[in-house]
């Protein structure tokens, strides 16, 4: 059975940039309801309880037929938002700038690290309806640069990197229940705060842990 994750900060502890209403609501309402369909999706076929969610989400076409669906939209919400709560950090615990490794590496890939950011907040602001903007790997590019293999795409609704083959290093939640409390139709707004709160460290670990 899958559960919800704890956060490692308090609800409150983006604040002014992500409120703690939406950051309640988001947790224990939204990502709760994932976790639940999730597991009564599971439920159904106990040959698939021992499976780990990335494996699922990697080979969607050997999920059984009648909980496909359901798999790839709460089993992608559960994945997706249990990186999310880990991509952001109380501003004065984070440090601010981007540790050595991920900065290097999205210099090479976007041209320095303000055009990194102008380009996943382009992407971000850009989807249509709900959906997710990401910072991947794609093995399948390049060979062991980070140029070529690092990528921003952007995913609709809880669709997750693991079900192209991308490896996740950042990603940021678009849809409306994620901002709409503070920020009403104001995506950009949301976007911009956003990196106020960004854990780097998270990304940086994510970037070593992925880039072999
Ligand atoms: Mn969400």
């Amino acid at each position: 059975m899958f559960s919800l994750p704890k956060i490692d900060y308090p609800y409150e502890a983006l604040e002014p940039y992500i409120d703690m209403k939406t950051m309640e609501l988001h947790h224990t309402k939204h990502h709760q309801t994932y976790v639940d369909k999730l597991n009564e999706a599971i439920g159904k076929h106990a040959e698939l309880a021992d499976k780990p969610l990335e494996d699922l989400l990697k080979d969607l076409s050997a999920v059984p037929e009648d909980i496909r669906t359901a798999v790839r939209n709460h089993g992608g919400g559960h994945y997706n938002h249990s990186l999310f709560w880990g991509y952001m950090a109380p501003k004065e615990d984070d440090g601010g700038a981007m540790p050595d490794g991920i900065g290097r590496a999205v210099s090479d890939a976007f041209g320095g690290a303000d055009q990194f950011r102008q380009q996943f907040a382009d992407a971000a602001a850009k989807v249509f309806g709900s959906g997710w903007a990401w910072l991947v790997f794609d093995p399948s590019a390049g060979s062991g640069q980070a140029r070529g293999q690092l990528k921003i795409v952007s995913l609709p609704n809880q669709d997750a990197p693991a079900m192209f083959g991308w490896k996740p290093v950042l990603g940021l939640d678009v849809w409306e229940h994620a901002y709409y409390l503070k920020y009403q139709n104001k995506r950009p707004d949301y976007i911009a705060a956003w990196w106020n709160v960004v854990n780097w460290k998270k990304a940086e670990e994510m970037y070593e842990r992925n880039k072999a």
